[in-house]
């Protein structure tokens, strides 16, 4: 199967190697029918051409750099996320600043405009020394803000909900057209005619049993560029990024994706990408009602759009999501390591544990917390 692959992409190649452009001469493995196609907006992000049809969708992802469907955990001392937020569910801080990574922003209790604020709470707001760059908006609060001025907008989350899970669905059900194979080599996938070349699709993680929801030479090997040591990108050809480029990356549900590579997002610096993180039945199918834990346990920066509707995203204290991150909690490292002794306040996050490997209490390192004595 798959040296037909290769030999049907060899044919296409003579017939259009004269109106290649150089860039695609050095991908020797890849799909020259996938180089072929006239290049699409590149600069674009993925999440905006999917949700032009709906402004006021697309202006509430362009004005909360995250979006979370429930809770949202700050302890102290464990800030990474440095933006604009908001959460459908409760929001808890201590010695946090919202939206620091942003332009000041003049506060004004006449907010109106979704860019004008920093935060955004649909249930509690429990805060203590808290600074927000930018409005804020929250029926029902404790705690104090130190700095930071209220105002009353509506975030739709429901319809961001549905359609973040609906992109997510659409994307998961592409068939990939670039692998990354065992050993961190890229190659070619499946080439599904020109009304599939809009995106260069991975699709990480293949599932545990026999058959699977896809043929398994088309699933990339996560081990290298996310369970590995020292990835630092594809071993043969960098990463073609003339289009957008996907990751999928299915999870069984209810267990731990634990990118643990220092890196994983060597090589993909300017690329316009999503990781595309969803949880999965045994066979590799989307699960709707499934939700996955993803450990960020890297230590660089992740850039693209991270749209992880019914993950729990949990971070270390190093490196941290430079773009977009959807998700349905974001939990801070002192969570994981509840997780860890079963301390949890969260019980299907203590049932989720199983799948990590070592143990325990100090799985992730709460200390060295200020950047400025974390080892870089
Ligand atoms: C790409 O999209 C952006 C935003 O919609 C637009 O401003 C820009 O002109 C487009 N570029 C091309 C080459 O189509
Ligand atoms: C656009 O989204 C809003 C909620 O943000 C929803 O009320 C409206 O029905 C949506 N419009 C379309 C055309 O889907
Ligand atoms: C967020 O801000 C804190 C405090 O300034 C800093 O230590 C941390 O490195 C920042 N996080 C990221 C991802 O830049
Ligand atoms: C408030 O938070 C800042 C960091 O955001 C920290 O430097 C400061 O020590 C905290 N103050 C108190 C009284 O906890
Ligand atoms: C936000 O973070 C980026 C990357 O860490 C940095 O280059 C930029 O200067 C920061 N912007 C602000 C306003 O702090
Ligand atoms: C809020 O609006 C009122 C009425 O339009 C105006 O008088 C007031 O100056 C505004 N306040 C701020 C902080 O913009
Ligand atoms: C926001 O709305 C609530 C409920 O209607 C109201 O009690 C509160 O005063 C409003 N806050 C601002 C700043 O307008
Ligand atoms: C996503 O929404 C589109 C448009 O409403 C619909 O045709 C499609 O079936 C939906 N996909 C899923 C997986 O729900
Ligand atoms: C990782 O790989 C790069 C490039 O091959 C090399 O320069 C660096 O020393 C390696 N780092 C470690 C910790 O092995
Ligand atoms: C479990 O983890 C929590 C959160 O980090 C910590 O407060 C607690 O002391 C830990 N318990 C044990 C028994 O290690
Ligand atoms: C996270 O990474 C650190 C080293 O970077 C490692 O010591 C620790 O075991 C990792 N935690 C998990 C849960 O993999
Ligand atoms: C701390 C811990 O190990 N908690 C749970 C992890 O998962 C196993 C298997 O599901 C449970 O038995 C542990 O209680």
């Amino acid at each position: 199967m798959i040296q037909d692959l290769f030999s049907r992409s060899r044919q296409k190649f003579n017939l259009v190697i004269m109106k290649l452009i150089s860039t695609c001469l050095s991908l020797l493995l890849i799909s020259t029918s996938v180089c072929a196609s006239t290049p699409s907006n590149n600069t674009t992000p993925i999440i905006d051409s999917l949700l032009r049809y709906n402004t006021s969708i697309l202006d509430a992802v362009h004005a909360f750099k995250g979006i979370c469907f429930g809770d949202f955990n700050a302890e102290e001392g464990t800030q990474r996320f440095n933006k604009s937020i908001a959460v459908q569910g409760n929001f808890v801080s201590n010695s946090f600043h919202v939206n620091s990574n942003a332009t000041s922003i003049v506060c004004s209790a006449n907010a109106t405009s979704m860019m004008d604020f920093g935060l955004v709470v649909a249930g509690t707001l429990n805060t203590v020394n808290t600074t927000v760059n930018g409005a804020i908006s929250s029926l029902s609060s404790t705690g104090s803000i130190t700095d930071g001025c209220f105002s009353n907008i509506t975030v739709d989350f429901d319809s961001l909900h549905r359609e973040a899970l609906n992109i997510s669905q659409f994307f998961a059900q592409q068939k990939p057209n670039m692998v990354i194979r065992d050993g961190g080599f890229l190659s070619d996938g499946q080439f599904l005619g020109s009304t599939n070349q809009d995106y260069y699709v991975y699709t990480f993680n293949k599932c545990a049993v026999d058959t699977c929801v896809m043929p398994s030479y088309l699933y990339s090997s996560p081990e290298q560029i996310f369970h590995g040591g020292n990835w630092t990108g594809p071993y043969n050809t960098d990463y073609p990024k003339d289009k957008p480029i996907v990751f999928n990356i299915p999870v069984l549900t209810d267990t731990v994706f634990n990118m643990s590579t220092a890196n994983p997002a060597a090589g993909l610096e300017g690329a316009n990408i999503l990781y595309n993180i969803y949880p999965v039945l045994t066979s590799g199918a989307y699960d709707v009602n499934g939700h996955v834990v993803w450990l960020r346990n890297t230590t660089e920066a992740i850039n693209g759009f991270m749209l992880a509707p019914s993950t729990y995203v949990i971070e270390n204290n190093k490196g941290g999501f430079t773009d977009n991150l959807m998700t349905a909690r974001y939990l801070s490292v002192v969570d994981v390591n509840a997780m860890f002794n079963s301390t949890s306040a969260y019980p299907d996050i203590v049932h989720a544990n199983s799948t990590i490997a070592g143990n325990s209490s100090a799985a992730v390192n709460t200390s060295g917390i200020t950047s400025s004595s974390a080892k870089k």
